[in-house]
């Protein structure tokens, strides 16, 4: 019995490590995928409290792991710890925003590193967590059990709104960032935005000199020179590198362009956005009301880095939704989730 209690002390413990880091690695890479406010808000935070959350297992974790170092066998342990904080102390330091959106080093945003982290240590959790699978139990749902799920998400909760208003009090930047998470760079001055790409897509030495817009079978080719028409919208440019600005975009709506050269708007389907670097957005159709093909940002024409002659405005939808140097919009009937959630250049 004396062995007994400890023992299952510590499988709660991990279990609860396991469930906080789960959260922490869903609710991240989700801060990545969604845009609009509301549920940015709601998705941040609870990423921000699943992190912060698993310092409140310290205490425990440290009986567990100084009892496992008595027993021969077991690896990963270190590795993982390391991983974790390594992710803590990144996720924390892009939050305070003494760096600002970028770390101390060759320009990378702090915030990379920490997903590069966050990626690493899920990985040495499928590792380290897969020979010593813990059984769930009845007793896991029981009152005292529920109890405890609900103290530790009280705690979490309660851990980051601390923390949230510690960097309120005391003046840190990082008070001012945006639901996201991102920090304001440039807004109403594109020339101080940053230029950044997703992954490796290089700015192309020549611009593609017509859009070609398809569907139904028919391709129009617009002249680059023709998609100034008036259309514009206030809109925030939100990267998941840790940045944002809001811009007012001058261009084209979509819709208009594509029924001003009467090509076929089907009631459902989608449309795809490509670049003349061959980076691709899959869009649904019924969005097109609020999509921009953007020639201008606060009233000059766009830069080179910026997508010159023409880029994809979203409202609503994370950066990489942005297509630069749109060279061709072609209508399809695939649904806009059919393609990888992220691009993959
Ligand atoms: C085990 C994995 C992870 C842990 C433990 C973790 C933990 C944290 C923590 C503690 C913060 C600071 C929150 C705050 O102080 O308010 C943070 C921020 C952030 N993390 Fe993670 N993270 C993980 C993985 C990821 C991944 C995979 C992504 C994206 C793909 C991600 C995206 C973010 C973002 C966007 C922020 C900024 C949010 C803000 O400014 O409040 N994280 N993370
Ligand atoms: N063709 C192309 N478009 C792209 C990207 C890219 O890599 N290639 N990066 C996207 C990302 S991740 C962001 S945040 C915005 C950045 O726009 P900016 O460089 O004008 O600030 O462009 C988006 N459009
Ligand atoms: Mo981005």
């Amino acid at each position: 019995m004396a062995q007994l209690l400890p023992r299952r002390a510590g499988r709660r413990t991990n279990v609860g490590l396991l469930a906080l880091l789960l959260v922490a690695g869903g609710t991240g890479v989700l801060a990545f995928a969604v845009g609009s406010p509301g549920p940015a808000r709601l998705v941040v935070a609870a990423h921000g409290a699943a992190g912060l959350g698993l310092l409140l297992l310290v205490p425990w974790k440290a009986v567990v792991v100084r009892r496992a170092r008595r027993r021969p066998g077991g690896s990963g342990g270190v590795s993982l710890g390391v991983a974790t904080l390594v992710t803590l102390l990144t996720g924390v330091l892009h939050a305070v925003g003494v760096t600002g959106p970028w770390s101390w080093s060759a320009g990378v945003p702090v915030l990379h590193l920490h997903v590069a982290a966050g990626v690493g240590t899920g990985a040495l959790v499928v590792v380290h967590a897969w020979g010593r699978r813990q059984r769930p139990r009845a007793t896991d749902l029981d009152r005292r059990g529920l109890l405890r799920a609900g103290g530790l998400a009280a705690g979490a909760v309660a851990l980051w709104g601390a923390g949230e208003g510690l960097l309120r009090l005391t003046g840190a930047p990082g008070a001012g960032r945006r639901v996201t998470g991102s920090f304001e760079r440039g807004t109403d001055d594109p020339a101080a935005m940053p230029v950044t790409q997703w992954i490796s897509d290089p700015v192309p030495d020549s611009p593609a000199p017509v859009l070609e817009l398809v569907s139904g079978g028919r391709r129009v080719r617009v002249p680059m020179g023709g998609l100034d028409r008036g259309d514009t919208v206030r809109a925030v440019l939100d990267c998941t590198g840790g940045w944002y600005a809001a811009q007012d975009w001058r261009g084209v709506r979509l819709d208009r362009l594509l029924a001003s050269v009467d090509l076929e708007l089907p009631a459902g389907g989608s449309v795809d956005v490509v670049s003349v670097t061959g980076f691709r957005r899959r869009l649904p159709l019924s969005e097109a009301g609020g999509l921009l093909l953007a020639t201008h940002a606060a009233g000059r024409p766009l830069s080179a880095g910026h997508g010159a002659p023409v880029r994809l405005v979203v409202p609503g939808r994370r950066g990489f939704w942005w297509v630069k140097w749109v060279a061709r919009v072609e209508v399809v009937d695939a649904p806009w989730w059919l393609q990888p959630p992220f691009p993959l250049q």
